[in-house]
């Protein structure tokens, strides 16, 4: 396909509820939309995708603004010069860029999602998707105390997810995590998440977590370190899950051979776009790691592709794909997500429309947009 335009929304969405982790506390989603147009003989076609990348840069190096001047004056022109553009081309053209992963896998995202509608295919399709339904957790931010912990959890237990994830932090840790199993019972799947707040001097610490039987540790310490998570491995129980860390299929499989992950959660932004994360998750199948799909409190724009991704046969675990409820009042999308019943209570349905199978709202895109959208011509 000939790219003809490259269409930057910024907008800000309020969340139902503040979302507190060991970095940040936040009341409004701030996100970057593409939005691309085909030219050429397949002239018309549309895509649209989400940028994960998060306000500030405290997640990752990644941020809103960074990624949408990366891709204004990097990203952008190499695609639009080129004079054919695929999904699977987006890596090699953009592979001059150093990092950036959030942002090409955006424009990967958005070029996919119109080859996939100019094709009659859904995300899922392309997949090689094995399953009509994916199992959801969620994820649980930091609370001002305990009593409303246990609220806002046995709510998430009411509608029906299938995993509860607890945001922890020095200080916010064994405490939480006991009340949160004592609640919710032997059975139920209950993990947390540190997002890198520890350090080596807390590995005796964290082994307190062990008779909480958790399904896993996530990122307890920073990105780089891989060491200290398989020291920590070594030392307790708990299966130990990267998220920070594992930004491309290499890294995953020097993690999983070192012994710093036996479980890896994939997120598409992270790795740099869909197509990596089919390969991580190959690679975990091989392996014999079982993956999850994280979430980066997407709208319906990416929280359509990863409910697609997770319907791959290696994501075995429920995902951190809530539905729309869980963040949004009013999701971006026509088709918000919204859990089954049922035999399909705690799960969300994998879209089967051609691309992500979600149709932008572009009334709210206007009413929350943060600046004038920014239209990228050759
Ligand atoms: C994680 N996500 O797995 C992330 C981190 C994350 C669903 O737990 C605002 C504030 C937006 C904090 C997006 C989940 C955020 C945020 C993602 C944290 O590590
Ligand atoms: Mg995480």
């Amino acid at each position: 396909m000939k790219l003809e335009s490259i269409t930057l929304h910024r907008v800000a969405m309020p969340l139902v509820r503040p979302f507190e982790t060991s970095f940040a506390r936040q009341t409004t989603r701030v996100l970057l939309l593409v939005h691309v147009r085909t030219g050429g003989a397949e002239g018309g076609a549309e895509g649209w995708a989400e940028c994960v990348a998060l306000e500030g840069p405290l997640y990752s190096s990644e941020y809103v603004e960074g990624a949408e001047h990366v891709i204004r004056h990097y990203l952008a022109p190499a695609l639009l010069a080129a004079p054919d553009v695929t999904a699977e081309t987006v890596g090699p053209l953009t592979a001059f860029v150093v990092g950036h992963r959030m942002a090409k896998a955006a424009l990967e995202a958005a070029v996919l999602d119109a080859q996939l509608r100019a094709s009659g295919t859904s995300f899922g399709g392309y997949f090689g998707a094995v399953t009509d339904w994916v199992d959801c957790g969620v994820s649980v931010g930091i609370s001002p105390d305990l009593d409303t912990l246990l609220d806002e959890v046995s709510g998430y237990v009411e509608e029906g997810y299938r995993r509860i994830k607890l945001k922890i932090k020095p200080g916010w840790d064994l405490l939480p995590v006991a009340a949160v199993r004592e609640m919710i019972g032997p059975d139920m799947l209950l993990q947390v998440d540190a997002n890198t707040a520890y350090t080596a001097a807390d590995i005796a610490h964290l082994a307190g977590l062990d008779p909480f039987n958790l399904v896993l540790i996530e990122q307890p310490f920073v990105e780089e370190d891989i060491r200290t998570h398989v020291a920590l491995a070594r030392a307790i129980a708990t299966p130990v899950c990267l998220d920070e860390s594992i930004v491309s299929v290499g890294v995953a499989l020097d993690a999983i051979e070192r012994g710093a992950t036996s479980i890896i959660n994939i997120k598409p932004g992270r790795v740099g776009g869909y197509l990596e994360s089919v390969r991580i998750h190959d690679a975990c199948v091989q392996h014999d790691v079982p993956v999850w799909c994280g979430g980066m409190l997407e709208t319906g724009v990416g929280r359509a592709a990863n409910v697609a991704l997770a319907a791959l046969p290696g994501f075995i675990l429920p995902g951190d794909t809530s539905a729309s409820g869980r963040y949004y009042a009013e999701d971006l999308v026509e088709e918000p997500f919204v859990l089954g019943t049922g035999e399909h209570a705690g799960q969300l349905a994998v879209p089967t429309g051609p691309g992500t199978g979600v149709t932008v709202r572009g009334d709210l895109v206007r009413d929350w947009a943060l600046a004038d959208p920014v239209i990228l011509r050759q």
